[in-house]
Parts: structure tokens; C-alpha cells; sequence
């Protein structure tokens, strides 16, 4: 297939400064004018090409003259005027476009009898003929028309600036839209609907009113106060941390339910996957409700780092979803805990990342070349994108990271820029001279243009009679398939603490900066100090990658009791787990470090239950699946499962006693509201599932019982309590679930995505079932992900040894692909581990992906499935 390449970039030879579109809504497809204002860059004549995708041409012109076949030609991809005018024209094209049987949920398309759209990367094209290119930034205008009764609400990106009726009967009416802030084509929307709306105000802090409105289906108003409140706090925070303002009179979120993503960031018209907005704690989970204050805040904080200031091309996507998603993440620890927050997204990043970096999709933050571009929204692109702007932050320091970035706003502010452009700024910005930069820029630009995970060798030698602890350190980077020699810059935070003295550290969050293949660093610890101290490393992460050191087991064990950094202190935990789990499955269990962990959890049970509930849950949860599964050169996916089950059961008869006495302390807790109460109640899910796996009957009858608690946290942690046990609680558990929100397709998915992924004796049938469940819809992606993505984590049914599950995986993808390339091609990733795996699996998921390969599949779906099987 043919690919794109970043060195292939050329600029688009002609300027587009404002653009008319003219929508009529009819009952079987829709009639679409544009009229573009369009200057050559250069006195060279180029001819002009537009991209379209299953538009119907109706007429062309240029300055009033319509245009005739051959001045023109047409073809499958798009439009070619051969000899445009040579100084600015108008060219005006009219079109019809069928929304109403597209599937794929790109262009314009219908979910639940509302219009809407979707743009990002290249769907625009499916809308008008246009160059439909990020660097081709307009100004707007936008009429809509459409019958009244159908669509009372009519809406665009800007201001709204006229709406009336059309004809004397008040059948139609129509809506006119402005956008004054120029914009690339894929943040373009436009929604058609009966929705109702629940409005808010905000005034900004130069005292400009700004009228918010979010738009849901009737019904659905009630959950709608969450996602408000979540905008107001990202616009506020927004202005508090980065000194930006909101630009627009109108700021409007439309919930859709069918939706291949998550949201999209349109210029004050975002549209919402119905499961981010609609929540209170009755329906979502408290991280639930975390996520969609998070993403709220995301799509908003796009605003400058997206649409102000947007990608030259695709290869620069990291430019715009790296410095938002680091954005969001900032503002969820500002507003949260810091550092609970760090571990939530490193055990993300490891669980994701690091799997997405080792494996055949493995590709840099700044990719050379790509098939589909829909492919590349990857956590790479994102998550580890936001990673390497956290480093600069730790680099430059706070202060001087927000002088470049503030200069890098003003420089490109309306503008299209790379990712080369927003580091100069920052540098510049930070230190006026690029030569006072202190650490190697080159070598830094190496993690946007290198794939894979680094890996860092430390070792210790302690020099007792000068007090001083040498450390080296080497580091690795080697998926890249070259054999140079890549040098990153690896910002690593450290602090020591005195065995003896225990918990303040010796040295604090000091920087090393590791920039050479080898480099070594001198401890000078205090005069007298006869032990060597212990080292914590990579305090709160201070770079994404791994390492392996000669710390012992004793120095985990302190820094899992003592450290004073949240993530240094769990990931010693981590370790240990890590540790058990890979000596169980080597059939060399290790007994004495088990009991040695438990009694240290003991102890901080002791010492954290009341101060920090969250923080003790995640301390005692075991690493994820993936992670664990990443410790292996040979998978065996059901012994790990079967493996760490039985850890489980293990840790929870051992701690038994500790658990019931502090579960009964949370109850008084449990009610407040979020994120009030949040800490004991993700502790009592934590507590639950430890003694319902311990065999604890009134544990396992009470959950039960929760499940219809008022509040959705508690209710799903019954849920997941009774899980793995498979057995009549658990039935009887997701039957009343089920008949509880039978009617509220958002937490529905969340009960398709359990009975597809609890372990069942009773096979594929269940999910087959489930497939033709009359509440289940196709069309929706959510409902697929909750279903095959379930699926994909019953590990004894997906992996099971005579490959059935695989093939039915692939039989089902098949069929998705056929009507959503996006949603197919993101969830074939299923399979992208295949050869990690044992044997059995491992030719099981050959046969499947084969069977895809034969398949007739959508390209975006052909080139994951060829990246995979290569
Ligand atoms: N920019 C969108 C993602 C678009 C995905 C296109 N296939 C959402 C976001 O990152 O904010
Ligand atoms: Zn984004």
C-alpha cells in the first residue's frame, strides 16, 4: 500500500482565506454549496487539487463562470481544476452528499436521527471538495437549512449571527454560523438535531461573558452538571496556569452516542462520545468521573494547543495531542492529588505504551511515514508525546518552561507549526539563546524521532571510608532497528535515604542528567554514614523508560515502607510483585520474599489506612496484565491469569483480619459525594475483591447486595468483586445490574464489557449471545469495544488453546470492518502480541490473522494486520 512520507511535504500552492458553506438538509441526502476565496502563492501557475470521497459533483465555477469537463477532471480521490486562475478567484461548487447511509462515522453522518459530523484527520473530504489539509487554514461562514420539526437545532463552529424561518408554512428554517478565527478544515462541525440544551455562563478574567451550552438528547439533561462544572475548571485553570483566555462569545458540546473516538475538539463546537458527558455518581464511576473532567478539559485546552496554533501536517500530530494530553494531565493533579495522578498515568503508559513500543505497531512520536493516518491516534503519539514534554518541564524548570511557552503561543499563534518549531520556541523562550541550553538538544529531539523504549543499566559501588556512593549508568535504546549508536537525554531524579536514619532522605529530588551512552554520578552522602545509603531512582518517572539495577530486595522493601515520592514508592511495591509473580511462573516460587511482602503490607495498612485510602488500594493492587505479560520472552497468557489469581487469593487470606477491620471503618465514608469519598471507596472495592477471592461469604452475599447502591463506584466494585468467581452470586449480580439500567445504554456497555470478560464456562456462546442481544448495537462503537474489547480480556476464552477464540475474533472484526475501517482496525491490535506468545497461541493467532490478511479489508485495517504479521 502506498505510504506518506514526511520528507514528501511540500506546501499547498495556494491560500484559501475564507470559505462559504451553504448546508440543505433534505430527508435523502443533503445539498452542499461552498464558494472559496482562493489566492495563488505564486505567479507560477499550479493546478488546483481538492480532495472529495463519495461526494456527487453537481456544478462547478470559477468568478460566476461555470466550468466544463476537460477543464476540470474527476476521479474517486477528488477534483482537479487543470488551469486555475493566476491571481485570487472565487470558486464556487455545488454537491450532494448521502449522510444518512454512512457508516464509518467520518464526514457527515446520522446517529440516533441527529446529523453530525466528524473531521479529524481526513473526513472533511467526505463533506465538500477541499485540499482538506491541517495547513490550509480559513475563515468560516455557515448556513444551514432543514425542516423545523426534524431539526430544531441547527449548529456550527463560532458565533451564532442569524436564524430564521424559511418559507410562510414555518416548515423550514435556517441558521447562520461565523467563525472569525481562520482554522484548518478538520476542526470543522456541524450538528442537526432534535437535542435539548442545559446552559451555564462563564466570565473569563478580562470580563468577557461566555454562554456554554451542552447538548443532549431529551432525557439526558439531568446528567449534564458534571461535564459544566469540568469546562468551568478547565477554563478557569487554563487562564490561572498558562494565561489563556477563551476566544469565542459561545462554547458548545453536542453528546453523540455513536462515536469512534473519545471527543473531538471542533472550534467552539465539540462533539462528545454520550459516555463523557452523561454522568453523575449515580451512573459513573469516580474514575469515570475523573476521566471526563479530564477529557472535557482536554478537548478545551485544545483551543490554543490545537486550533490557535495547529500541525503543519499529520507527522506533527504529538505537536497538538503530546502538549494536551501533558495539559490535562497537570490540570487533573492540580486539581486531584499529583501524585496519585503520576500513577495513574505511568501504569497506563507501561500497561499501553510500552506494549504498543515492543511490539510490530511500534512506531516514534514524530512517525516518517504512515499508511492511514487514523492509525497513528495512538497512545505513542499521546501518552508518550505528553512524556516528553513533562521532561522539558523537569528540564527547564517551571518558570523558564512557561516562558517558551508563552513564546511559542505568541510566535505561531494562527498559524500551522511542527514539533521542531514548538521546541525552539521553548528553548528560546527559556533561555533567549539556544547555546545556553544545558543539556544537548539534539540528543533530547532523539525521543521524537526514535521508537522503542530506553533502557537503563545502574549499578552501585559504595566507598565507605570517603562516605561517597558511586552510581553508573548505561543506557540502551534497542527496538530501532539500526545498529547506530542513539544517545537520549534521560532526566533522572533521585533522592538516598540512610538505612539507619530511615525516612527523611539523605539527598532530594536531585536532577543526573544522562546523556551519553555511559555516565557516572558521585553521592556524597554525610561524613560518618557507614552503610551504604539506599537509592531511590526516577522519582515520580522522571522519564519514560525502564531500568534494571542492582538494588536488593531489602532496598525495595524499605523504599515500599519508606519513600517519600508516591510513584517511587508503589513502584517498589510493583517490583516486588513483579518479582513473585516471575519466580511463581518460573516454577520457582519464592516463599520467604512473599511472606517478607505481606508483612511489609501489614505494616502499611498500619500506618496508611485512615491519611490515604487511594493511596493504599493502588499500593496494594498487582501490576497489570500486560505489564506482567511483558516480563516474558514466552507468554503463557493463562498461567499468568491463573497465576496471579492465585496471588491474589494469597495475599487476601493472609491480610484477612487487617481488611475486615478497615472496611467496616470506610462505611461512614462512602457516601460523600465525588470526589469526596473517592479514596475509601476505590479502598472498599480493593478490600472486597481481595476477601470475596479469599472465599469470604458475607463479603461476597453483601456485594450482592451493593449492586444497587446509590453510587455507581460502589455497585461496578461488587461487580468486579465477584468477577472471577464464576459462580451463582455472580450470575445473580449481573442480572440485577442489567435490570437496573436495562434502559441507560452508556452504563449498559459497561455491563456488556462484564459478561464478555468474566471467565464463564460456558464459551463463545456467551458472547455470540451478547452479540445479538436486542440491546446491543452494532453501529456503536462503544457497544463493540464493550463486547470484542471484553472479549479480548477473557483470558481463558479468547486464548483458549484450540484457537477458537481468535478466529471468532477475527470473524467478528471482518464483519465490524465492513461497516467501521476505524473501529476495526484500532481493535486488530488484539492480536499484535502473537509472537510473544507460547506456541498454541502463537500459531492460533498466526491462523487468524491470516484469515484477515485473505479477508477483502478496509486499507486502514490491511496495514495494521501487515505491520503485525511482518
Ligand atoms: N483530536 C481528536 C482525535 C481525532 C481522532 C481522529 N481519528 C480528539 C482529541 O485528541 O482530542
Ligand atoms: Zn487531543
Amino acid at each position: 500500500q502506498k505510504s506518506i512520507k514526511l520528507s514528501d511535504y511540500v506546501e499547498y500552492p495556494f491560500l484559501i482565506p475564507s470559505i462559504y458553506l451553504d448546508f440543505d438538509i433534505g430527508t435523502d441526502y443533503v445539498v452542499v454549496q461552498s464558494s472559496m476565496i482562493i489566492k495563488p502563492k505564486k505567479k507560477e501557475s499550479s493546478k488546483l487539487v481538492l480532495k472529495g470521497n463519495q461526494i456527487k459533483l453537481l456544478s462547478i465555477s470559477i468568478n460566476g463562470k461555470e466550468l466544463k469537463l476537460p477543464e476540470y477532471s474527476i476521479s474517486d480521490k477528488g477534483l482537479i481544476i487543470h488551469s486555475p486562475p493566476g491571481s485570487e478567484f472565487e470558486l464556487k461548487i455545488r454537491s450532494l452528499i448521502d449522510p444518512f447511509r454512512n457508516t464509518s462515522l467520518e464526514g457527515l453522518y446520522l446517529s440516533s436521527g441527529m446529523l453530525t459530523t466528524q473531521c479529524e484527520a481526513e473526513g472533511f473530504r467526505r463533506i465538500c471538495f477541499h485540499p482538506d489539509r491541517p495547513d490550509v487554514l480559513s475563515r468560516y461562514t455557515v448556513r444551514i437549512e432543514a425542516d423545523r420539526t426534524l431539526y430544531p437545532i441547527l449548529l456550527s463552529n463560532g458565533n451564532e449571527k442569524y436564524s430564521g424561518n424559511l418559507n410562510s408554512n414555518n416548515l423550514r428554517h435556517e441558521f447562520i454560523w461565523e467563525d472569525p478565527f481562520p482554522k484548518p478544515c478538520y476542526l470543522f462541525a456541524l450538528v442537526a438535531g432534535k437535542l435539548n440544551s442545559v446552559s451555564d455562563t462563564y466570565i473569563t478574567n478580562t470580563g468577557r461573558l461566555i454562554d456554554i451550552r451542552i447538548y443532549v438528547e431529551k432525557g439526558d439533561e439531568k446528567y449534564t452538571k458534571h461535564a459544566v462544572n469540568s469546562l468551568i475548571k478547565a477554563m478557569k485553570w487554563d487562564e490561572e496556569n498558562y494565561g489563556l483566555e477563551y476566544d469565542l462569545d459561545e462554547y458548545k458540546i453536542v453528546a453523540v452516542r455513536h462515536f469512534n473516538m473519545g471527543a473531538m475538539e471542533n472550534k467552539g463546537l465539540n462533539i462528545f462520545n454520550s459516555k463523557l458527558v452523561l454522568a453523575d455518581s449515580k451512573t459513573a464511576t469516580d474514575d469515570e468521573l475523573e476521566r471526563i473532567e479530564s477529557v472535557i478539559a482536554h478537548e478545551y485546552f485544545h483551543n490554543w494547543t490545537g486550533n490557535r496554533i495547529t500541525c503543519r501536517d499529520w507527522f506533527q500530530l504529538s505537536l497538538k495531542e503530546g502538549l494536551t494530553v501533558f495539559r490535562d494531565q497537570s490540570f487533573t493533579s492540580d486539581l486531584h492529588s499529583k501524585g496519585l495522578k503520576r500513577i495513574e498515568d505511568v501504569s497506563f503508559l507501561r500497561n499501553f505504551q510500552f506494549a504498543e513500543d515492543k511490539g510490530p505497531t511500534s512506531h516514534a512520536v514524530k512517525p516518517k511515514e504512515y499508511v492511514a493516518i487514523d492509525n497513528f491516534y495512538t497512545t505513542t503519539i499521546y501518552e508518550k508525546g505528553a512524556e516528553l514534554i513533562r521532561m522539558l518541564e523537569l528540564l527547564l524548570g517551571k518558570e523558564k518552561f512557561f516562558r517558551g511557552i508563552n513564546l511559542y503561543i505568541r510566535t505561531f499563534d494562527g498559524s500551522a507549526a511542527t514539533t521542531e518549531d514548538f521546541i525552539n520556541s521553548l528553548i528560546k523562550g527559556a533561555y533567549l539563546e539556544e547555546k545556553n541550553c544545558p543539556f544537548d538538544l539534539d540528543k533530547f529531539l532523539n525521543w521524537y524521532y526514535k521508537s522503542g523504549t530506553p533502557k537503563v543499566y545502574i549499578n552501585q559501588s559504595w566507598d565507605s571510608k570517603n562516605s561517597i556512593l558511586n552510581v553508573s549508568f548505561e543506557q540502551k535504546i534497542d527496538s530501532e532497528k539500526t545498529s547506530e549508536n542513539t544517545e537520549m537525554v534521560i532526566p533522572i531524579l533521585y533522592s538516598c535515604y540512610s538505612r539507619e536514619k530511615g525516612a527523611s532522605p539523605i539527598a532530594e529530588d536531585n536532577l543526573f542528567i544522562l546523556d551519553k551512552n555511559k555516565k557516572n554520578l558521585k553521592i556524597h552522602t554525610l561524613p560518618g554514614e557507614k552503610e551504604a545509603p539506599v537509592l531511590s531512582l526516577f522519582r515520580r518517572f522522571s522519564s519514560p523508560v525502564v531500568w534494571e539495577s542492582d538494588l536488593l530486595i531489602d532496598d525495595y522493601l524499605f523504599l515500599f515502607l519508606n519513600d517519600n515520592d508516591y510513584f517511587s514508592r508503589w513502584d517498589s511495591g510493583q517490583y516486588l510483585m513483579r518479582e513473585i509473580l516471575k519466580t511463581r511462573l518460573c516454577n520457582k516460587a519464592n516463599y520467604s520474599l512473599e511472606d517478607r511482602f505481606i508483612n511489609a503490607i501489614k505494616q502499611t495498612i498500619k500506618s496508611l489506612e485512615i491519611n490515604d485510602p487511594f493511596f493504599l488500594a493502588t499500593l496494594i493492587a498487582i501490576p497489570g496484565f500486560a505489564e506482567l505479560e511483558s516480563l516474558f520472552t514466552k507468554v503463557d497468557p493463562i498461567r499468568i491469569y491463573r497465576e496471579s489469581i492465585d496471588f491474589q487469593v494469597l495475599i487476601g487470606n493472609e491480610i484477612l483480619q487487617e481488611l475486615r477491620i478497615i472496611s467496616k471503618n470506610l462505611l461512614v465514608n462512602i457516601d460523600h459525594q465525588w470526589p469526596m469519598g473517592r479514596g475509601e471507596r476505590k479502598l472498599l472495592g480493593t478490600i472486597w475483591f481481595y476477601l470475596s477471592l479469599a472465599g469470604d461469604i458475607d463479603v461476597q452475599k453483601n456485594c450482592v447486595e451493593s449492586i444497587s447502591h446509590s453510587s455507581m463506584t460502589i455497585s461496578r466494585a461488587a461487580l468486579g468483586a465477584l468477577k472471577p468467581l464464576d459462580n451463582t452470586l455472580t450470575e445473580e449480580a449481573s442480572n440485577l445490574f442489567y435490570n437496573l439500567w436495562k434502559e441507560n445504554p452508556v452504563v449498559l456497555d459497561s455491563w456488556f464489557a462484564y459478561e464478555a470478560s468474566r471467565p464463564h464456562k460456558r464459551g463463545i456462546n456467551v458472547i455470540e449471545k451478547l452479540l445479538s442481544h436486542p440491546k446491543f448495537d452494532w453501529k456503536a462503537p462503544n457497544a463493540i469495544r464493550a463486547v470484542l474489547g471484553g472479549f479480548s480480556k477473557n483470558i481463558d476464552l479468547f486464548h483458549s488453546l484450540d484457537g477458537q477464540g481468535y478466529l471468532f475474533m477475527a470473524d467478528k472484526l471482518i464483519e465490524v470492518d465492513k461497516i467501521n475501517p476505524i473501529t476495526a482496525s484500532r481493535m486488530v491490535k488484539v492480536f499484535s502480541k502473537w509472537k510473544t506468545y507460547i506456541n498454541k497461541n502463537k500459531e492460533g493467532m498466526y491462523e487468524s490473522l491470516l484469515k484477515l490478511n485473505k479477508a477483502n479489508i478496509s486499507s486502514n485495517t490491511r496495514e495494521v494486520v501487515e505491520l503485525i504479521l511482518n
